[in-house]
C-alpha cells in the first residue's frame, strides 16, 4: 500500500497531509519521527511564567524526547484548564478584516466562522512541511513518511530497505535510529550539515545548580541574552588565542554537547567573521574525518558551502558513526542528483535504489508557510497578505503588519524566533501582546496597527543586523532558499533576544512608537517614527556607555582624560596581526616625535600612508588607533605610519598642524628606509587627525611638497563654527558631545586663531589638493562640517568621494571588531587609498563578503 498521507488524518488535497491536530503540542504533536528530541537543553526549553509550574515538573533528560515534551505541554494545558478554550480539528482557512466592525472574520473548515477583535497567529515557524519537489513520488508502491507528519502508530522498519532524503536536524536525528532497525538504510544527502554530539543524559548538574541557585536571575539572564540561553558574552577573538588555546576551547565545547555553547562561547568572532568561523569549521571537519572510517564518505559529510551556524547546525546522537555501519550507504546528491522516484525506489543520475520505505526529512516552508496557508488574509482596503509579502515578509517587529490591524504573529518573521530558544521568544511575544491588548482596553482603543514608516524602518534595521552575521552567506530555510520561487532574504531577526526585547519595551515607553491606535470614543494616537536608526552594534555600544553613567570626559582634565582613554582602549579587542609593527622616532617641527609603523605581511616595498590619530588635539598617541591602523594596513596592503604629534594644552595651535606637516615630509623623504615605496605618500586621519591630514595637504601644496597622492579624512574637524545642524542634532548622547568639542577647541586654539586654515581648513584655498575620500557619520556633531569640506573641495575641482555612514556615530569607523557594521565603510576607504596609489581595488572574501547568496540550490 502506498502510505502517502497519514491514515489517521482526513484525506487531504496537498500531498503531505492536512494539519488537523486532535490535541495540543504543535511541532511536538506532529514531529514524532524516531529520535525526535529538542536540541536546546530542556531546563531552558520550559515555560517560566509561573515559578510553581517550574517546581511542579522535572525533566528526565538534558535533551528531552518528543514524547516527554508532548507530555509536558499536555500537563501545562491541563494545569491551567486550557482545553475548554481550544477548538481542535479545526483549520482556519481565511481571515478578513471587517472595517465597519473593526473585527476579524475567520473562516474555518469545520463549523461556523469566528468573529474576533484580535487575530493572534501562533501558527509556528516550522509547521508547514514543504513538498519534496521530486518527480514520481505518487508512483512509489512502498511506504512514504514525512518526519514532520509522522504517524501516531508505531512504524515497523525492521527488515526493510529504507531511504531517507534530507540531512537537516530531522534527518540527522532519525538516521541513527532508523539504521538500527532497517535491513539497509540509504541516505540521500544534498547538502552536508554541521552536527555536534548531544552527549545526552540527565540534566547537567552544573546547569541545574545555576538554575536552582537563583531561578529568577537565571531566567532573567536568558531573557536578556543573545540566544535565549544564559551564557555570558564571549570577549576573546580568535586571533588573540593560540592554536592550542582554540583547540582546548573547541574540545571542551565538543564534550559539552550544547549548540548554544559552541555558537557563543568559543571566540567572539566566530559568528560574525568568515576567518574566525572557518577556524571552528575546520576543527569540526577534522572530527568528522576522525569518526567516519571511509574517507570518501567523510569528505561527502563535511560541509564546505556555508559558515558554521549560518545554516542551522544539528545536535546528534551517533550520527557520524552510523556511516560506519555495514547497512548504511550515503548517496552524495551533489555528484548524482535524484532524477525521479519510481514504483520501486529512487533513481539518481548514475544508478537506481530499490527500497521499501522512503522517509522525507526535507524540511518546511519556514516562517511564512503556515501564515500564508491561511489564504487569503485580507487586511484594510482589501489588501491580501500574500500580495503584500510577494517579495518577502514585511513586518514591524515580526509581530504586526502595516495594513493589517489587530493581527499579531507569535514569533513571526522579523523577530528572533528560530534563532533563539523558542520558549523564551514565545513567552516574550505573548507577554508583550497581552500587555498591549490590556493597555488598549484600559485606554479605550480598539485597534492597533503598525505604520508604514515604522515597518520600513524595521526592514532597514533587520538588514543592518543581518550584515553583522554570516546568515546571508548561506542558502537555508532562514532565507527562504529551500523553497523554489520563494523570495530570498534573512527572515528571522538576527540582532539577538535581549536587544530585541529592549526594543519592544522602548516602543512602549516611547508612546507606542510606530503604531496607530484608534477607538470609538477616544482621539486617534499615532506616534510615528522608526525605533532604531542606529546601526545595531552602535546601539549596543552607546547603550553600554550610557549604562556606565560616566561623567563628561572633559571633567577629568587633560591628563585624567588621557588616562581614561588609555584605560578604555585597553579593554577593546586587540587589532589583528599585520606583517610587522615597528616603533621609531622621526623629526617633527621642533624635535623628535614617536611613530608606529604597520607593515603588511606581503613583500614590499609598499605605498605609505601617513596616519594621524584622533583625540581632539589633546588625547591619544601614535598607538591609540592601533586596531584601525592594523585593519587598514591589512585591507590596503600598504604601510601605515602613525605619528605621535604633540598635544594641547601643553602645545597649542599650530603645533599639531606643524608636526603633522613636518612628519609627512620626513616620512616621504625616508620612505625607502621605512620599507616603503619612494615617491608620493598618502595622508589619513580620524577626527582631529583628519583635521591634521587635511591641513597637511594644504601646507604640502603651498610649501613645495612633499607630494601627496591622496587624502582619507574620517569624520574630520574642518571648521570653527558650531552652528551646523549636526552640532545641534547630535550634541549629546553620541559619545562625542558638543561640550567636549568646545573643550578640545579651547585647549588647542584661542578664538583669534580659529579661522586660520591650519585649524579650519574649510577656510583655506582648496584648489589643487590631492584627491580625497571624506567619510562622515550620521550621528556625529562633526558630520556637516565634513560634508561641507567634501563639497567645497569638489567645487574647487578636487576629485572627492564622499561616504556618509548611515546609523553610525563619531567613533564607529575606527572601532574595529566592535562596530562591525563599519566594515563596508573601511572597505570603501581602503579601495580609495588603493586608487590614490594607482592600485586596483582589493576585495577580501570574508567579513566584508556582503554578497547575498541568492543562487538557488540545485538538487
Ligand atoms: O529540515 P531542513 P529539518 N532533494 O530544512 C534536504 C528544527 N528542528 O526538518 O540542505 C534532496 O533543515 C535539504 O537539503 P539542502 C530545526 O530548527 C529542530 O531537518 O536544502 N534533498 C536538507 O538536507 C531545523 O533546522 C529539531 O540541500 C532535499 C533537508 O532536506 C528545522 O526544524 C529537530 C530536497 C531538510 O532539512 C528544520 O529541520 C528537527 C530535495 N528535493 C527539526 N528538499 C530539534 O532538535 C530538501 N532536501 C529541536
Amino acid at each position: 500500500m502506498s502510505r502517502w498521507s497519514v491514515p489517521a488524518l482526513p484525506a487531504c488535497t496537498c500531498c503531505i497531509g492536512c494539519a488537523r491536530p486532535a490535541s495540543v503540542g504543535g511541532t511536538w504533536y506532529w514531529n514524532r519521527y524516531p529520535g525526535a528530541r529538542c536540541d536546546i537543553q530542556t531546563i531552558d526549553y520550559s515555560y517560566t511564567f509561573d515559578p510553581e509550574l517550574e517546581r511542579a515538573w522535572q525533566w528526565s533528560e538534558k535533551y528531552a524526547t518528543q514524547p516527554e515534551i508532548l507530555r509536558y505541554l499536555g500537563f501545562v494545558t491541563d494545569r491551567y484548564d486550557l482545553r475548554r478554550d481550544i477548538r481542535f480539528g479545526t483549520k482556519v482557512t481565511a481571515a478578513t478584516w471587517e472595517h465597519a466592525a473593526d473585527r476579524w472574520l475567520l473562516t474555518t473548515d469545520h463549523g461556523a466562522s469566528v468573529s474576533c477583535r484580535y487575530y493572534i497567529m501562533a501558527t509556528g515557524c516550522l509547521s508547514a512541511p514543504k513538498p519534496p519537489e521530486i518527480d514520481g513520488v505518487k508512483d512509489f508502491k512502498g511506504e512514504v513518511y514525512f518526519t514532520g507528519r509522522w504517524p501516531h502508530e508505531e512504524i515497523k522498519l525492521a527488515g526493510k530497505r529504507v531511504a531517507v532524503i534530507g540531512t537537516g536536524s530531522s534527518g540527522i536525528q532519525s538516521i541513527p535510529m532508523i539504521a538500527e532497525q532497517a535491513a539497509h538504510l540509504t541516505v540521500f544527502q544534498r547538502t552536508p550539515n554541521f552536527a555536534l554530539p548531544a552527549h545526552n543524559g540527565p540534566p547537567p548538574a552544573d546547569r541545574m545548580a545555576l538554575l536552582e541557585g537563583d531561578r529568577a536571575g537565571y531566567r532573567e539572564q536568558a531573557r536578556m541574552s543573545l540566544a535565549g540561553v544564559p551564557w555570558p558574552q564571549q570577549m576573546s577573538v580568535s586571533w588573540q588565542l593560540s592554536d592550542a588555546e582554540r583547540r582546548e576551547r573547541f574540545e571542551k565545547a565538543w564534550a559539552a554537547g550544547d549548540l548554544v555553547y559552541i555558537l557563543t562561547q568559543l571566540w567572539a568572532d566566530q559568528g560574525v567573521d568568515v576567518d574566525g568561523n572557518s577556524l571552528l569549521a575546520d576543527l569540526i571537519r577534522e572530527k568528522i574525518r576522525t569518526i567516519v572510517k571511509d574517507p570518501e564518505t567523510a569528505a561527502a559529510l563535511s560541509p564546505h558551502d556555508h559558515p558554521f551556524g549560518a545554516k542551522r547546525p544539528c545536535l546528534d546522537t551517533n550520527y557520524y558513526t552510523t556511516y560506519n555501519r555495514p547497512n548504511v550507504t550515503l548517496v552524495n546528491l551533489r555528484q548524482e542528483p535524484i532524477t525521479g522516484i519510481t514504483a520501486s525506489g529512487i533513481k539518481t543520475g548514475k544508478r537506481g535504489f530499490d527500497v521499501d520505505v522512503i522517509v522525507f526529512a526535507t524540511g518546511f516552508d519556514a516562517m511564512t508557510g503556515a501564515i500564508m496557508a491561511v489564504h487569503p488574509i485580507t487586511g484594510r482596503g482589501g489588501k491580501s497578505l500574500s500580495d503584500v509579502w510577494a517579495n518577502g515578509p514585511q513586518t514591524y517587529l515580526g509581530l504586526t503588519v502595516a495594513g493589517f490591524p489587530n493581527l499579531f504573529m507569535i514569533t513571526g518573521p522579523g523577530s528572533p524566533s528560530v534563532l533563539s530558544n523558542m520558549a523564551v521568544s514565545i513567552e516574550q511575544h505573548v507577554d508583550w501582546t497581552v500587555d498591549r491588548l490590556m493597555a488598549m482596553r484600559e485606554a479605550g482603543y480598539t485597534t492597533m496597527e503598525a505604520t508604514d514608516t515604522a515597518q520600513a524602518g524595521w526592514a532597514r534595521h533587520m538588514a543592518d543586523c543581518s550584515t553583522l552575521t554570516l546568515h546571508r552567506l548561506a542558502n537555508t530555510w532562514y532565507t527562504g532558499a529551500n523553497v523554489p520561487g520563494k523570495a530570498w532574504g534573512v527572515m528571522p531577526y538576527t540582532g539577538g533576544v535581549g536587544p530585541y526585547r529592549t526594543i519592544c519595551d522602548e516602543i512602549v515607553s516611547r508612546g507606542m512608537l510606530g503604531f496607530r491606535l484608534t477607538g470609538p470614543n477616544v482621539a486617534e494616537q499615532c506616534n510615528d517614527g522608526e525605533v532604531v536608526r542606529l546601526q545595531p552594534d552602535v546601539r549596543l555600544v552607546l547603550n553600554m556607555l550610557a549604562d556606565m553613567n560616566l561623567p563628561p570626559i572633559e571633567s577629568f582634565g587633560a591628563q585624567g582624560a588621557r588616562d581614561f582613554v588609555a584605560q578604555f582602549n585597553a579593554a577593546r579587542p586587540a587589532g589583528r596581526p599585520v606583517g610587522e609593527v615597528v616603533d621609531g622616532t622621526l623629526a617633527g617641527a621642533d624635535g623628535p616625535l614617536p611613530y608606529r609603523l604597520y607593515r603588511p605581511a606581503t613583500p614590499g616595498p609598499h605605498p605609505i600612508v601617513v596616519y594621524f590619530h584622533g583625540g581632539g588635539w589633546v588625547l591619544g598617541d601614535e598607538q591609540s588607533d592601533d586596531p584601525f591602523c592594523r585593519d587598514m594596513c591589512r585591507r590596503t596592503g600598504m604601510s601605515f605610519v602613525s605619528v605621535g604629534y604633540r598635544h594641547a594644552p601643553e602645545h597649542r595651535f599650530p603645533t599639531a598642524a606643524e608636526d603633522g606637516y613636518a612628519a609627512t615630509r620626513w616620512i616621504a623623504e625616508h620612505a625607502a628606509e621605512l620599507g616603503g615605496k619612494p615617491g608620493p605618500v598618502m595622508v589619513a586621519g580620524w577626527s582631529a587627525g583628519g583635521n591634521i591630514a587635511a591641513v597637511t595637504c594644504q601646507l604640502a601644496r603651498d610649501r613645495g611638497g612633499p607630494q601627496i597622492s591622496g587624502q582619507l579624512l574620517v569624520c574630520p574637524v574642518t571648521d570653527c563654527t558650531f552652528d551646523r545642524p549636526s552640532y545641534h542634532e547630535n550634541a549629546t548622547g553620541y559619545f562625542l558631545t558638543r561640550s567636549l568639542m568646545y573643550w578640545f577647541w579651547d585647549l588647542y586654539c584661542s578664538p583669534a586663531d580659529r579661522t586660520d586654515p591650519r585649524v579650519s581648513p574649510l577656510r583655506g584655498k582648496l584648489e589643487n589638493l590631492p584627491p580625497a575620500l571624506v567619510a562622515t557619520c550620521e550621528f556625529d556633531p562633526l558630520r556637516d562640517e565634513g560634508v561641507a569640506y567634501a563639497q567645497a573641495m569638489a567645487a574647487a575641482g578636487v576629485p572627492v568621494e564622499q561616504l556618509n555612514a548611515r546609523g553610525h556615530f563619531h567613533s564607529s569607523l575606527t572601532m574595529v571588531d566592535v562596530v562591525i557594521t563599519g566594515v563596508a565603510a573601511r572597505v570603501q576607504m581602503a579601495n580609495a587609498l588603493r586608487r590614490f596609489a594607482g592600485l586596483p581595488p582589493e576585495r577580501k572574501e570574508g567579513d566584508e563578503g556582503v554578497r547575498p547568496r541568492s543562487d538557488r540550490l540545485a538538487a
